[in-house]
């Protein structure tokens, strides 16, 4: 038997607030690989007042879409530094431009596309809080964290998200229903795409592990698999 090494290259699709974050924080820990998630590392950068940050602060603050070549750039450099590691990428790509870049540096191995109804969406979306600097997000009623209004980590404070006020959650659903439904396609394609429909994340939860634990068990948990 030979031991051969493979990473594992995962993508997660949904529209705002689907539960895009929710579910990869459960892959990420029940299956030990790396959550590079795009609007996360925007948010950091915000947070920071870098220069980046200060670029992209008024596209995310509106719901608007920080521009392709921004983007590409942006993600190429963070995944190179998690080019030997297995990941789940969440928020990248987002238009089929950024899709066929992303193709092209690396093409990803299976993609997960989360299927919500918008109306459960946009209820949700106003109890959300979120630790900027974790990217931990708690919900009330569904994740409500143990000290109202603080992290459970580190007990920092817990913000709302510019993005989620409602007439910015309007353009984010719009913009996704045009501009990054075609990405889907894209991937449906290249027939690695898996589809998980439900109205909670606990709903969607057991079927991506049922799809998710026979692909990982043959790359092993490690990002080894056995011949
Ligand atoms: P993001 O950060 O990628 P979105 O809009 O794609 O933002 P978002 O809002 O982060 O996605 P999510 O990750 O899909 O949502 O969902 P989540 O955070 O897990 O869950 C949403 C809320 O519902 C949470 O409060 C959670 O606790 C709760 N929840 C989850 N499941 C349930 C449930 O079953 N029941 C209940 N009651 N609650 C639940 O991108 C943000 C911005 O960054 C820029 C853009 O400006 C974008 O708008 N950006 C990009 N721009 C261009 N290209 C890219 N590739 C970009 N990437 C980011
Ligand atoms: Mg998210």
């Amino acid at each position: 038997m030979t031991v051969k090494s493979k990473l594992l290259k995962t993508l997660i699709l949904g529209a705002p607030a689907s539960g895009k974050g929710t579910i990869s924080s459960r892959i990420v820990k029940k299956y030990n690989i790396e959550h590079v998630s795009s609007g996360d590392k925007l948010r950091d950068h915000i947070q920071k007042q870098t220069d980046l940050g200060k670029e992209v602060k008024a596209h995310l603050d509106e719901g608007k879409l920080v521009p392709d070549d921004v983007m590409i750039k942006f993600m190429t450099a963070e995944l190179k530094k998690v080019a030997n590691k297995s990941w789940l990428l969440d928020g990248f790509p987002r238009t089929i431009e950024q899709a066929n870049a992303l193709w092209k540096v690396q093409p990803v191995d299976i993609v997960l596309n989360l299927i919500v109804p918008f109306e459960v969406i946009i209820d949700r979306v106003k109890s959300r809080w979120v630790h900027l600097p974790s990217g931990r997000v708690y919900n009330i009623g569904f994740n409500t964290p143990k000290v109202e209004g603080k992290d459970d980590v580190t007990g920092e404070d817990l913000v709302q998200r510019p993005d989620d006020k409602p007439e910015a959650v309007r353009k984010r659903l719009e913009i996704y229903d045009s501009i990054t439904r075609p990405v889907i396609d894209f991937y449906k394609q290249k027939g690695i795409l898996q589809e998980f429909e439900g109205r909670t994340s606990d709903e969607i939860w057991p079927k991506v592990v049922a799809y998710l634990d026979p692909i990982v068990n043959n790359y092993g948990q490690s990002g080894y698999y056995f011949e």
